[in-house]
């Protein structure tokens, strides 16, 4: 019989790798995977309870809040106050950071940046959702609480990044900067178990994704390089796929296994992009570059941005190597048109 290794044990195997670890990190992916599956289970439930729809109440985004979106975001900070080793979550649902001002939570050594629910509104459409997650060391003294600048650290400095995809099943991925590895949820035992070992992104592929609807007001760059994509290529005589979910971990996972281009640009309504940097593009943009892609905002590589604000928005590309390189080709190319 195969095997089989759970999330916790896995975490446990490459605690031993690390002299110096006092368990903190292992406790804090613990309880990041009991969030995930209370989240899971509420999403597999949604349709069947009072679940779906709109909970009445708008988020810092000036979003309709969706009723899962609440669940998961009260659930995350629950399981991560209870961890006691963080001491300050950055969330896309609140429009300030969480501190824990009591106990062991206040000198938690980590600080949490989260979407808790992203791409919710495909929930009562049952499309897949996710929820997308960065860790990193406080800078601000143990023994105060939390402060604004525990949180606006460059991407290059995460611990750790991670997503949990809610799809046909429920899959937790992350790196520490050592690989990128996939565990899916055995609802049979109740664990995330190890099933995509040391995931690589392939160097090359055909299939790029960005909401052509937007398609007037995209930079020239971009524009030239969907219609690059749309000619038949040559060499292989097969056009490329466009596939776009509207949910920004389900539409990177495909990719990341599959091998393609995710783009969200600059345009007119979205000056500087509409994806957040500290909970959406910095952990995606971590987990790229350790399975062998690439993630820049069309120029600067986005582990190197200093953020300014926790809400902050950027323009997104991320992917195969190969594809990451003739995107922004064309865009230096035409960047003066
Ligand atoms: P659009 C979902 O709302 C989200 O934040 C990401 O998950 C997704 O990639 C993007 O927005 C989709 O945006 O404008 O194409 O609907």
């Amino acid at each position: 019989m195969n095997k089989v290794t759970t999330l916790n044990q896995f975490v446990i195997e490459k605690q031993a790798e690390v002299p110096e670890a006092t368990g903190g990190f292992s406790c804090l992916l613990h309880h990041v995977g009991i969030a995930a599956k209370k989240v899971h289970r509420e999403v597999n439930k949604a349709g069947l309870v009072d679940i779906l729809g709109r909970a009445g109440t708008e988020n810092v985004q000036g979003e309709d809040q969706q009723k899962l979106d609440v669940y998961a975001n009260e659930t995350f900070i629950a399981e991560l106050k209870a961890s006691g080793v963080c001491c300050g979550i950055a969330s896309e649902e609140n429009q300030d950071i969480v501190v824990f001002e009591e106990g062991m939570s206040r000198d938690g050594k980590y600080i949490f940046c989260m979407d808790p629910l992203d791409g919710s509104s495909n929930i009562d459409v049952n499309v897949s959702i996710g929820t997308i997650f960065s860790i990193y060391h406080r800078k601000s003294p143990i023994g105060e609480v939390a402060q604004i600048e525990d949180f606006l650290q460059a991407g290059c400095e995460q611990l750790a990044a991670g997503y949990v995809i809610y799809g046909s099943s429920t899959m937790l991925v992350y790196t520490t900067g050592n690989g990128v590895n996939g565990f899916t949820l055995d609802t049979s035992i109740g664990e995330f178990c190890l099933s995509h070992p040391n995931i690589r992104t392939p160097e090359d592929g055909t299939i790029y994704s960005i909401n052509e609807g937007n398609y007037e007001k995209f930079p020239v760059g971009v524009k030239k390089y969907i219609k690059y994509c749309q000619e038949t290529d040559k060499r292989t005589k097969r056009p490329y796929t466009s596939r776009y979910i509207g949910s920004l971990v389900a539409d990177f996972h495909r990719n990341l296994l599959k091998g393609g281009i995710f783009i969200y640009p600059e345009t007119n309504s979205h000056p500087t992009g509409k994806l957040r940097l500290l909970y959406e593009c910095n952990p995606i943009a971590f987990i790229a570059e350790q399975a062998g892609g690439l993630a820049t905002d069309g120029e600067r590589r986005i582990l190197d941005l200093q953020p300014e604000t926790i809400h902050q928005r950027v323009p997104f590309y991320t992917g195969a190597k190969n594809m990451m390189l003739k995107v922004m080709e064309f865009l230096r190319f035409f960047e003066k048109v």
